[in-house]
């Protein structure tokens, strides 16, 4: 009897305490437009500060804890703050137009939800590409009883940063996918591959159309670390333990990090417990986080360094005090090895799967593995994931492709424009086999969720809110539907996103409520990805003393509209002119109706472009008078500045034309050089804009 009441008491306790303990935390976020300067080039006026800063500031709870957030908006565009890696209830997940409202300018939203998990998060924008303007932030939920004791607990926030308006840089890279390989000096080419020893896998990459590997497809200005490109991050002793909340919030790069040749120990990633991992590094995807200790073994002063996955620049924080202890430069990356047999850390090897795989948590803790760089299959998690035997399974491939010639990105073969829902039941465990068709890294990110990464790990595999899916690689990827609502899955290439590669999982069950519907009644297909169905505009000139031509082109995700006249001088100078609407069916092939004008007369032309191997641009034209025209045009590359195009016309009204040029490009937009055509030569120049 004694007993029971104790354990009653005992019990009333504890609730008592729990209650008590489930403190309200309020913050308000001021998000405000601002200037600049963190490149330490260029002071700029399209960033966006949050409560003053960029970084936005650090929110801390505790599990337990209920969160009211006021977000303010005193810019002058519609802003949302969305909460990545929460589980929150779905109308508190940010998206605006698809769970919760915009946030207009002069605006206010407060989100209220419970802290359900503990671990590191972060939150940003999700509308347009805010993200990359500043509007992002950490989030810290302690645990109740906290594993790991700690002298300093600190977050390592990583993002790129760009003195170039986001904006700008998404038209840049619809003119062209490569746009930033000159600012990079990465262009490849014939004398660069054969100097290099790789014009096989130069060659077979042109033949097969894939074009090279793209670590990153923008120029960017600063790789910061808490919005800083170097600081003292701790002053730490000799015995500290350190503990680092990692989180790369890029919005388009990849960052390797280490302390140099330090170990430290992984204890959780996305903010999800696992079985400590001891390693000398880590590669993150955009929106993956670590948490990492690191003991401070000698009283030195030790640098952290942030990497850029294509080694284009680097951020330091610096831990510890006393001498000074850098981390080496990474080597620079050779254009030409990387192919797609070349494995990335985050790829599977079968051996060590299964090397790991069926090893207890005594075990694992025992023999702590050393490694020098975090794999996915280390990663274990510390209890059980598997979920019960008897949920129905649903599976679906998720194939992951892009056209880098006009920069939009599909699942599936569909941008989120043309298709954009994914259905499925509450109660189901969901799997999604995300298979990359494109030399790109997509960071995959689901919102709401955490799913178990299929890594070999079995019953403990471990769960994360986004997987690294690598070049041409397979992941695997499944969770419980116990979340009803729409929710967005997407890649965390910011660019990506908001050129197509991007769908919405809804529960069948859910429905989306009232406030909500109005915006998605009046921009179907808009939602977060809004620069996808819109136009965007290239154009070229060409110069010379003997042909001259000027190019547009107008373009959205499927349809493009070109005009085009050019003159050239066979003995005397004549002219041509064609206005063509083209409709892309894949990213190879696109059928055309339009005009043309040649030799004073104008007909109507039908006909179709198809993208031959080495990237031969091949076009077949009917006109109305029943003619045939073929077109054939390919750039070569010579050297990262030295190219020639060439094109063929023939038509069999009349013989054949063709045009071979050389240039010197400066730059993209600009090149000097010479032309020939049939029986004329010159000089000039070409510009791109
Ligand atoms: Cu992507």
């Amino acid at each position: 009897m004694k007993l029971i009441l104790k354990s009653i008491l005992l019990v009333l306790v504890l609730v008592i305490s729990q209650t008590s303990l489930a403190k309200l935390i309020k913050q308000n976020l001021v998000i405000e437009n601002g200037k600049v300067n963190l490149s330490g080039q260029r002071e700029v006026n399209f960033a966006l500060t949050v409560n003053g800063g960029i970084p936005a500031p650090t929110l801390e709870f505790t599990e337990g804890d209920e969160a009211e957030i006021t977000v303010i908006n005193k810019t002058n565009e519609e802003v949302s703050i969305h909460w990545h890696g929460m589980l929150v209830p779905n109308n508190m997940d940010g998206v605006s137009n698809l769970t919760t409202p915009p946030i207009l300018p002069g605006g206010v939203y407060v989100f209220k939800f419970p802290i359900r998990q503990s671990g590191t998060y972060w939150y940003h924008s999700h509308t347009g590409l805010q993200e990359q303007r500043g509007v992002f932030g950490a989030i810290v939920i302690h645990p109740k009883l906290e594993k790991y004791q700690v002298d300093h607990d600190m977050v390592v926030m990583l993002n790129d940063w760009t003195d170039e308006n986001p904006e700008e840089v998404l038209k840049n890279l619809k003119k062209d996918g490569d746009f930033y390989q000159h600012k990079k000096d990465t262009v490849r080419s014939v004398f660069g591959a054969l100097g290099t020893g790789h014009f096989n896998t130069y060659f077979e990459s042109l033949k097969t159309r894939m074009g090279g590997m793209d670590l990153s497809d923008v120029g960017y200005d600063a790789f910061l670390i808490n919005g800083k490109k170097d600081q003292q991050l701790v002053l730490a002793h000799s015995g500290q333990k350190v503990r680092l909340r990692i989180i790369n919030a890029g919005a388009s790069s990849y960052f390797y990090v280490n302390l140099g040749k330090q170990k430290f120990t992984v204890i959780s990633a996305d903010g999800q417990s696992v079985n400590p991992v001891q390693t000398q590094e880590l590669l993150l995807g955009m929106a993956e986080t670590y948490d990492v200790i690191f003991n401070v073994q000698e009283q030195k002063n030790y640098e952290l360094r942030a990497t850029a996955q294509d080694i284009s620049g680097t951020a330091s924080a610096w831990i510890g005090a006393g001498e000074k202890e850098s981390a080496p430069d990474k080597a620079p990356l050779g254009l030409y090895e990387m192919n797609h047999t070349e494995h990335s850390p985050h790829d599977m090897s079968a051996m060590e799967m299964d090397d790991m795989a069926g090893m207890d948590i005594s075990e694992m803790e025992d023999m702590v593995p050393q490694l020098e760089i975090l794999s996915y299959q280390n990663l274990r998690a510390i209890a059980p994931t598997e979920f019960s035997g008897s949920a129905p399974r649903l599976e679906m491939k998720l194939e992951l492709d892009g056209d880098m010639s006009r920069y939009t990105w599909f699942i599936n073969e569909k941008t989120i424009s043309e298709d954009k829902y994914i259905d499925i039941n509450k109660g189901d465990v969901i799997r999604f086999v995300i298979v990359n068709k494109t030399m790109m890294h997509h960071p995959m990110h689901l919102h709401g969720h955490f799913f178990r990464l299929l890594n070999g790990q079995g019953n403990f595999s471990p769960l994360k809110h986004t997987v690294d899916v690598g070049p041409y690689q397979t992941q695997t990827i499944e969770f419980l539907a116990d979340e009803p609502g729409v929710w967005m899955l997407h890649c965390h290439n910011l660019y990506h996103m908001h050129s197509g590669m991007a769908k919405v999982v809804r529960y069948r069950s859910f429905e989306i409520p009232h406030e909500i519907m109005p915006a998605e009644n009046h921009d179907a297909h808009d939602h977060d990805a809004h620069a996808i169905d819109s136009w965007f505009n290239y154009g070229v000139i060409d110069a010379f003393s003997n042909a001259g031509q000027l190019y547009l082109r107008t373009s959205n995700t499927r349809n493009q509209v070109d005009a085009r006249i050019s003159s050239r001088y066979d003995d005397n100078w004549n002219g041509e002119g064609e206005i063509l609407g083209r409709r892309w069916l894949d990213k190879y092939w696109n059928i055309f109706v339009g005009g043309e004008a040649f030799n004073f007369e104008s007909r109507g032309v039908v006909g179709t472009t198809y993208i031959l191997p080495l990237f031969v641009e091949s076009s077949v034209f009917f006109d109305s008078r029943g003619k045939f025209r073929l077109d054939l045009a390919q750039r070569l590359q010579w050297t990262s500045h030295l190219y020639s195009d060439w094109d063929v016309t023939a038509r069999d009204s009349q013989g054949t034309e063709w045009g071979a040029n050389l240039m010197y490009g400066f730059n993209w937009s600009w090149a000097l050089g010479a032309k020939l055509t049939n029986n004329s030569g010159g000089v000039g120049f070409t510009g791109r804009f």
